[in-house]
């Protein structure tokens, strides 16, 4: 009796808790009722009698939209008109097909979208109250579509303001680093979303509700495989699934690309070479990509990782990247496609600097691509670390378009166990001034092609999706899918902003819940950086998964895999000399920063060990020596986690049980492990300084001995197979 009465305890809690995963699984697209009645009406009025345009297969994903989230956030069902008439209240069609007056209502800010933005402007016809979402072009209908939903989850009198909004990037673009066997290169949330074995003829609700969330957010562009590519998926078995993921992706104004291997014609044609300069390799990929372009007539391009980490190029015939990237670009040209080529470079075989190699190899081939092709450039000069100054091809490349690669997934953060919003730190590098053309060269303007007037803009993300029911591990990294995209249709948005969206649409528009959650993710950044990497230290973690801490690491088989090559502590001090007395990597930056970052008094803080290897004793601004401050730095993150979650039990009252306690739990090890970073890096970096812990910080809980035996074989999200 007892037992049964547990069993169905248990049966029933966990019931309750996937009901919350299940409500995760919604992502920012909660449609929650609208409680307000007031509010309730108005909107109510604004969507009593809708005219939807009947043109095509996406404005239709608009109206199975409307038609899932009116009825939810007002409790009635949408009524649909079959024409514009005097009752109409809101109406959503191209510009070209409204009616006269309605084409001169709005026809002022049409000339201020591009073919990818809309309008929602609410005006009064014969006295009646009139709301039209409207643009140049389909897809524009349904982005306007879901902002308006969005205005209405935010509890925005949408009938009191004029929207006007376009993308200022041309490709808003996820790289899925997912393998064929559906592992994924460091992916903390589940497997990969394409499930290969059941494909092409089921077609998985997730991947609708991926699109879906998407085009919510204007991301239209996903490249579904692994940048350590598999040259399988260029066979007809595989394209047949791709083409099946490309027709759903389609009607959600999102478009397919593929990671290309650069040895497929050997692996998968049956060449003897992959010389881009042969007659036959070129012939070869030509006829791939007409082969492709059949099945997937709007296919994008191909995503290329070439002669970095082991993966095949045409360096290995004795050519370079612009003979590989334009003898794909050649093939694809024809239907239109773009090649992505990575700049993701660092050999075996040189001892520079890696920070120096990308800029370096790529920097003579500026203006030497054809026009149909990206060089994708990750957003700081290593990999991905919590802070990184720019890396120094944004405003030194002017003729070859730029694409930036910005990291979602949290392979150098916490992987999906820390709540880090990193909108915070993809604002910061956007906002950065390269001074590359003046003051005022920001990146956010090199990106999106206004300051050297490049014709492809891109923005790319290397995501965290999973097939975790919460699709990103942790609840708050949805955040950073939603901050990514947003930020991909305008680099010029607040992240606070996004925050702020992000709070409302996910949770509640409630201010006492919003504000104090909202300082939480704005701060959250810096925490991961104080814990981690702070000061400008970088790329100490543990080998191979990257997973805690591994400032002692000497024994890989590259020195530039090793975290001691990059923190360079000994008796003197810390850091790694940048300036000209060491790599001299500031000469790539512009000479005003150069200039100022070269010189400890004029260096930002934040990149002082990036730049400089320092004396233990140098003092920091604030008067303290530098160990103390690296010390306290550390010591302040794991503060900061504290505060983190000390906001979270205050919101406790917001959240039902569920929600609560997933985050607290996730908070819990994230503390833990902020502690782990502190209390390992500090022992190790004492052993050198030879320097008590300032007060303030904790003693260590166990021995630097007992960090250093520290395994984890199994770490998720590492390397399968590099094949
Ligand atoms: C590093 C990752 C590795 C990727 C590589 C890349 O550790 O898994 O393959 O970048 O971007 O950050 O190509």
């Amino acid at each position: 009796m007892k037992h049964k009465t547990v069993f169905i305890l248990i049966s029933f809690l966990s019931l309750v808790a996937q009901s919350q995963n299940l409500n995760d699984y919604k992502l920012w697209l909660k449609y929650n009722k609208i409680e307000n009645h007031d509010l309730s009406q108005a909107y109510s009025k604004t969507t009593n009698a809708v005219y939807i345009a009947n043109i095509g297969d996406i404005i239709k994903n608009a109206k199975r939209e409307l038609s899932l989230a009116l009825p939810q956030m007002l409790g009635t069902q949408v009524t649909y008109e079959s024409s514009i008439t005097s009752e109409t209240t809101l109406i959503i069609d191209v510009f070209n097909n409204l009616p006269e007056d309605l084409k001169l209502a709005v026809k002022k800010n049409i000339e201020n979208i591009n073919k990818e933005g809309f309008i929602i402007q609410s005006i009064s016809r014969n006295n009646t109250p009139l709301t039209i979402i409207t643009s140049k072009e389909e897809i524009g209908l349904l982005y306007g579509t879901f902002r308006f939903l969005r205005e209405m989850q935010m509890h925005e009198n949408i009938s009191a303001k004029t929207i006007v909004d376009s993308p200022k990037i041309q490709l808003r673009m996820l790289n899925h680093w997912d393998n064929l066997d559906r592992s994924v290169e460091r992916g903390y949330a589940g497997f990969s979303l394409w499930n290969w074995q059941k494909l092409p003829e089921y077609i998985d609700q997730r991947y609708i509700d991926y699109a879906r969330a998407n085009a919510s957010i204007g991301i239209n562009a996903t490249v579904l495989t692994n940048v350590n590519a598999n040259a399988l998926v260029l066979t007809p078995m595989y394209l047949e699934k791709v083409e099946a993921l490309a027709n759903v992706f389609r009607s959600y104004g999102i478009q397919v690309y593929l990671t290309a291997r650069f040895s497929a014609p050997i692996e998968i044609g049956n060449l003897e070479t992959a010389d881009p300069l042969d007659k036959n390799v070129q012939e070869w990929w030509s006829n791939k990509a007409a082969e492709i372009y059949k099945r997937i007539p709007d296919f994008g391009g191909f995503l290329v990782k070439a002669n970095s980490e082991g993966q095949p190029g045409p360096q290995n015939y004795g050519r370079n990247h612009v003979d590989g990237a334009n003898m794909m670009a050649t093939a694809l040209k024809p239907f239109g496609g773009n090649v992505i080529w990575r700049a993701f470079v660092y050999s075996e075989h040189d001892d520079t600097d890696r920070a120096k190699q990308a800029y370096d190899e790529f920097l003579p081939y500026d203006g030497s691509f054809k026009d149909n092709v990206i060089v994708q450039v990750k957003n700081g000069p290593i990999d991905f670390q919590p802070r990184e100054p720019f890396h120094p091809m944004f405003g030194a490349y002017k003729k070859t378009p730029l694409a930036i690669e910005f990291q979602i997934t949290q392979e150098y953060l916490g992987f999906s166990t820390h709540l880090v919003f990193l909108p915070k730190l993809f604002e910061e590098i956007l906002d950065i001034d390269t001074y590359q053309k003046g003051t005022g060269s920001t990146i956010a303007k090199i990106i999106d092609g206004s300051l050297y007037g490049n014709k492809l803009t891109t923005m790319a993300g290397v995501t965290n999706i999973g097939t975790d029911l919460n699709w990103t591990g942790h609840p708050f990294a949805q955040a950073n899918w939603y901050g990514f995209g947003r930020l991909a249709w305008d680099p010029n948005l607040n992240s606070g902003q996004i925050a702020d969206e992000w709070i409302r649409t996910t949770y509640t528009n409630d201010k006492a819940f919003v504000e104090p959650i909202k300082k939480m993710m704005l701060t959250s950044r810096e925490a991961v950086v104080n814990y981690m990497n702070p000061l400008g230290l970088h790329h100490i973690f543990d080998t191979g998964h990257h997973y805690g801490p591994g400032p002692w690491v000497d024994d890989l088989g590259r020195p530039d895999w090793n975290p001691v090559y990059y923190h360079n502590a000994d008796k003197n001090g810390i850091g790694f000399d940048r300036t000209t007395s060491g790599s001299n990597a500031l000469e790539q930056y512009a000479p005003f920063l150069e200039k100022a970052y070269s010189n400890t008094n004029t260096i930002p803080e934040e990149y002082l060990l990036w730049f400089h290897h320092l004396p233990w004793d140098y003092k920091l601004n604030n008067g303290e020596i530098l160990w103390d401050g690296i010390a306290l730095k550390y010591q302040e993150g794991v503060d900061q986690v504290d505060d983190m979650i000390k906001t979270w039990e205050a919101a406790k009252p917001f959240l039902n049980e569920e929600q609560f306690n997933e985050v607290h739990m996730l908070l819990q090890i994230q503390l833990k492990e902020a502690k782990w970073w502190r209390d390992a890096c500090l022992l190790y970096f004492q052993t050198f300084s030879n320097l008590p812990l300032p007060k303030g910080v904790e003693k260590p809980a166990h021995s630097l001995e007992y960090y250093q035996s520290l395994k984890f074989p199994f770490a998720p999200g590492i390397k399968p197979s590099w094949n």
